[in-house]
């Protein structure tokens, strides 16, 4: 098991070192419809009339919401990292993380769009990052305009929440389910910017199986497509692995925590009333329970990635 460095991660409920193991039963979920096919291509389409490329990425999983294949498609285009949900996230990891993207050279931010932390200072740097091709543009003789910036992440991880936030009424539709904008959309901000909202984006097959469960837990892949009851039970091994003075405070629970994931859903299950008629533990709605008030942030600042052992600090001064 890699070794990390983690510090003062107490307080927020973390109890272990190292992250939970990784199970060999782990199922492999892949989820990439036609309708993301397409809206790559869009993407590609349009990415010669932006300046800079924000990349939202989820601040609970950093590197599982880092679509690989973004190099690929954004090319040499200027992009600046925005960690969002960092409401949802454990806010001393969300620190190191946006330092350690700086420390690879990348722009980064956290942010809350949905209370609009952070989101002040990712203007900012988009429109700096923007400058010389705007003031290219200038001086090649056209008139002043805005930067233009294009969108990108995953599906759900907040893209049309951020352009809502950033206009400062809604604008684009959002909801808490994947896959919802489905075409290309500018939305002007003021006098300074204009924002293309694209629709989430994964790829066609994740490497780590690890990655497309993290997915699955944060819900940016369709609920429908893998078996609900296997991955919160995977997710409820991980919580107790690393946070498990949470699941004790959450859910009520007493004496001895269950040793396995099936364990502690059906204690969880028990404990909320979850019963059917004999006395067992109705395991649909436990799961939902557990997912839902996962997602909602209902177990307190959760982060499920490591940063990469590079030797990159985690002293630097993250909005955080
Ligand atoms: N807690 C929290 N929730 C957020 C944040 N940003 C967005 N959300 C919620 O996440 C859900 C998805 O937001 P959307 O803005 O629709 O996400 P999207 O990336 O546009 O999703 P697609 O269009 O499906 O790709 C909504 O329920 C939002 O309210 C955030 O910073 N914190
Ligand atoms: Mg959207």
């Amino acid at each position: 098991m890699k070794k990390s460095k983690r510090r003062g991660s107490a307080a927020q409920g973390r109890e272990t070192e190292a992250l939970a193991p990784v199970r060999d039963d782990t199922p492999t979920i892949q989820w990439f419809p036609g309708h993301m096919k397409k809206a790559q291509r869009l993407v590609e389409e349009n990415l010669k009339l932006v300046d800079v490329v924000i990349e939202l990425l989820d601040a609970r999983i950093p590197l599982s919401s880092a679509n690989p294949m973004l190099a690929e498609i954004i090319q040499d285009k200027p992009r600046v990292v925005a960690l969002n949900k960092a409401d949802l996230a454990d806010a001393e990891r969300t620190r190191a993380w946006v330092a350690y993207f700086r420390s690879q050279g990348i722009a980064a931010v956290a942010v809350d769009a949905s209370r609009g932390r952070g989101v002040k200072q990712l203007v900012q740097q988009v429109t700096e990052l923007a400058r010389p091709r705007t003031e290219k543009f200038v001086k090649a003789g056209g008139r002043p305009r805005a930067a233009r910036c294009m969108i990108l992440g995953i599906p759900n991880v907040g893209k049309s929440s951020l352009i809502n936030r950033l206009a400062g009424a809604a604008i684009t539709k959002t909801a808490d389910k994947p896959g919802v904008t489905r075409a290309k959309q500018w939305i002007k901000i003021g006098q300074g910017l204009d924002l293309l909202d694209t629709p989430g984006i994964l790829w066609p097959k994740f490497e780590d199986k690890q990655v497309g469960l993290k997915l699955a837990f944060t819900g940016a892949v369709n609920d429908d497509i893998y078996d609900l009851e296997q991955v919160t039970i995977l997710l409820l091994e991980i919580l107790r692995h690393d946070y498990a003075p949470r699941l004790v405070e959450r859910f009520k629970l007493t004496g001895e925590l269950p040793a396995t994931g099936a364990e502690l859903l059906e204690a969880i299950g028990r404990k909320r009333g979850c019963l059917v008629r004999g006395g067992l533990v109705d395991t649909d709605k436990a799961m939902h329970i557990v997912m839902t008030e996962f997602r909602a942030g209902k177990l307190g600042q959760v982060t499920l990635d490591e940063i990469p052992q590079t030797g990159a600090t985690d002293t630097a001064d993250g909005e955080g």
